[in-house]
């Protein structure tokens, strides 16, 4: 834990960051292990919020994914602030009930909190929306004495210009995978299942370049090198915002002997625009995730994912692979416009696109989006659908929160058998080869060596194939072919085809658990032990996605 500073009468305020629970595709469990850190990423919203409480205040921090949360660092608290997204969410219910028993205030924000802040009425204080634009009246409120309040920011206002620099000085770096900054908030488009554009809206909102530099500088200064995760919604959401951005930061890179490599979040898109891909092999950009979300044209355009329409996915990847990015991608089974089994079309694309790492989910209707609403107009949305226990794992094995129009069991199974195929010790290590061969890394990348770096990345490499040799002999023989070819034929790739190699190590495993759950799932379904949960009932409610710069107030208002 951060130590707090003592001699102050300023509240001592403790800001607690709720455990993800572990059945998830996204624990990159054995990356942790091999880098020794304890979490992927830091609290970014946090160390945020940190930064914009008074400086009077003594902040303290405790990480729960990192270390344990104890009585004694909540009793030292005169205010617990803690929240987080919907995986954490029974961490953080648990955290409100031990501060009331305790007797410390608790007051909740962040994205669960706000999607569904009824979860969190136990809470003294509930701050929905970006703290940018409330934050305020939530310290004058606790200046004034007040020890409970519900606060609700104006959707899509807030301000990031004036967001403050993180609080990066709070978080130890050893702890974590990569350090995330943030340069936009929002997405252009309207994807029906997305929350995004729902808490953060349609017209993304930019910081300065100045700002991002500074950000950037903190960290530098600090001390901390290697990844830096752009966490953006959608990085190229404002496209002219971003190259006027980047170039300023291929300037700091340079200045600075390129102490950063950059991942992000973008749509795909990003395939089209050679400028913008030019820019970010120059600013060193190393890894992309996109959402493909599927291969089926008529399901794009169902589910308004239009940007992936009228395009080859496969030339896409592949131009982004030529701009020096690999890729891990999104995939969703479920949706109501696949007629019939989706599982070759599916696996034919990943394998086409040669991406090793596709997360593949079940269609889960999150709380507050245009699919729930259309949903439960359409009576099809189940009563406890966004219901999170402690024992639950992710879409791959909760998804499906409604009635399906095909049969559930004819979902599973196409499930099932994408998983199955797709991470196949072969067919995944045939796609990583295919990564290898087709990544174009900048040159700079390689003359910009640190070598302490390079020593930790050794000691890395030894682990790692370690752990394929001997934890996991069956992959052992891929792996190794994946890699010699790769030094081989195109050395600069190495670290791509190594690092997803990382991330197999967990998701070969989790595939093969979520077949099980699967499984289990259809045999509930044959011996008719399963029976359709209640479904909400009909309701007149708006489905439209958010607008543009507007508040969706209405939308939230018609399923509260
Ligand atoms: C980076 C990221 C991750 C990282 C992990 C980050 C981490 N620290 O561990 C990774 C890639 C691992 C990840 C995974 C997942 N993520 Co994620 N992730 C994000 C992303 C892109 C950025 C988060 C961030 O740093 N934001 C920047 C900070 C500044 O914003 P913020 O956190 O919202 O904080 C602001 C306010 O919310 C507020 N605030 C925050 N906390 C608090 C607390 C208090 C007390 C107060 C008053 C205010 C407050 O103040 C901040 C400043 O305004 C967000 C999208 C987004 N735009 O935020 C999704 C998001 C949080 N993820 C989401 C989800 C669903 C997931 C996944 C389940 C995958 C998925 N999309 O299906 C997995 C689950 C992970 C697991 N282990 O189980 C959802 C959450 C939906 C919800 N309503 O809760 C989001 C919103 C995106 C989305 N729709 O997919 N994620
Ligand atoms: S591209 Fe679609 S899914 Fe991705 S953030 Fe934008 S609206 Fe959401």
């Amino acid at each position: 834990m951060t130590p707090m500073s003592d001699a102050n009468t300023a509240p001592r305020v403790l800001l607690v960051f709720p455990k993800f629970y572990e059945n998830s595709m996204w624990n990159f469990k054995e990356a942790m292990e091999i880098q020794g850190a304890k979490a992927a990423a830091p609290p970014l919203g946090l160390i945020t919020l940190a930064a914009m409480l008074p400086a009077a205040w003594q902040i303290g921090l405790v990480n729960s994914n990192c270390e344990p949360l104890t009585d004694e660092a909540i009793r030292g608290a005169d205010l617990v602030m803690t929240g987080g997204m919907l995986p954490q969410e029974p961490d953080c219910l648990e955290i409100i009930e031990r501060c009331r028993t305790i007797g410390t205030p608790v007051c909740v924000g962040g994205p669960a909190p706000t999607s569904t802040p009824e979860v969190y009425d136990r809470a003294d204080f509930i701050v929905a929306g970006e703290a940018e634009g409330i934050l305020p009246e939530f310290v004058a409120a606790w200046e004034r004495g007040e020890r409970t309040g519900r606060f609700t920011a104006a959707k899509f206002k807030a301000d990031v210009t004036a967001s403050p620099i993180p609080r990066f000085d709070l978080l130890t770096f050893s702890q974590y995978l990569y350090i995330g900054v943030q340069f936009s908030r929002g997405c252009p488009f309207t994807c029906e299942f997305c929350d995004i554009i729902e808490l953060y809206g349609r017209a993304p909102r930019t910081k300065t370049t100045p700002q991002m530099l500074a950000e950037l500088e903190r960290l530098f200064s600090l001390g901390y090198r290697g990844h830096v995760d752009f966490v953006d919604d959608n990085l190229i959401g404002n496209k002219k915002a971003i190259k006027l951005f980047l170039p300023h930061l291929i300037v700091w890179q340079e200045e600075h002997g390129y102490p950063f490599k950059f991942s992000t979040e973008a749509s795909l898109n990003l395939a089209d625009d050679d400028e913008l891909l030019d820019l970010m092999r120059r600013a060193n950009f190393f890894a992309l995730f996109t959402g493909i979300e599927t291969p089926d044209e008529a399901t794009l355009i169902q589910t308004q994912k239009k940007q992936n329409t009228k395009r080859s996915i496969a030339d896409s990847v592949h131009k982004l692979y030529a701009a020096g990015m690999f890729v891990t991608a999104g995939f969703i089974v479920g949706f109501d416009s696949e007629k019939d089994s989706i599982t070759k079309a599916m696996t034919t694309c990943i394998s086409d696109t040669g991406i090793p790492i596709a997360m593949v989910g079940l269609l889960f209707a999150l709380p507050n989006t245009q699919l729930s609403r259309r949903l439960r107009k359409e009576g099809r949305l189940y009563v406890d659908y966004a219901v999170t226990t402690s024992d639950q794992g992710d879409q791959c094995t909760q998804g499906l929160n409604f009635v399906t129009l095909r049969p559930q069991r004819d979902v599973l199974m196409d499930y099932r058998g994408v998983l199955e195929e797709i991470y196949d010790p072969k067919s995944f290590f045939d796609r990583v080869r295919e990564l290898g061969r087709r990544l174009d890394r900048p040159s700079f990348a390689a003359q910009n060596i640190r070598w302490g770096a390079v020593a930790k990345d050794l000691v890395s490499l030894t682990r790692i194939m370690w752990r394929v040799s001997v934890k996991r002999p069956e992959l052992a023989k891929h792996a190794w072919g994946a890699f010699f070819e790769t030094a081989r034929r195109n050395p600069a790739a190495l670290e791509a085809v190594v690092t997803n190699i990382v991330i197999y190590l967990h998701v070969y495993p989790f595939s093969r658990y979520v077949m099980k759950e699967i499984d289990s799932r259809i045999e509930a379904i044959d011996a008719g032990r399963w029976v359709s949960p209640p479904v909400l009932p009909l309701e007149e409610v708006n489905t439209a996605p958010a607008r543009v710069g507007r508040p969706a107030v209405e939308h939230f208002a018609a399923v509260a």
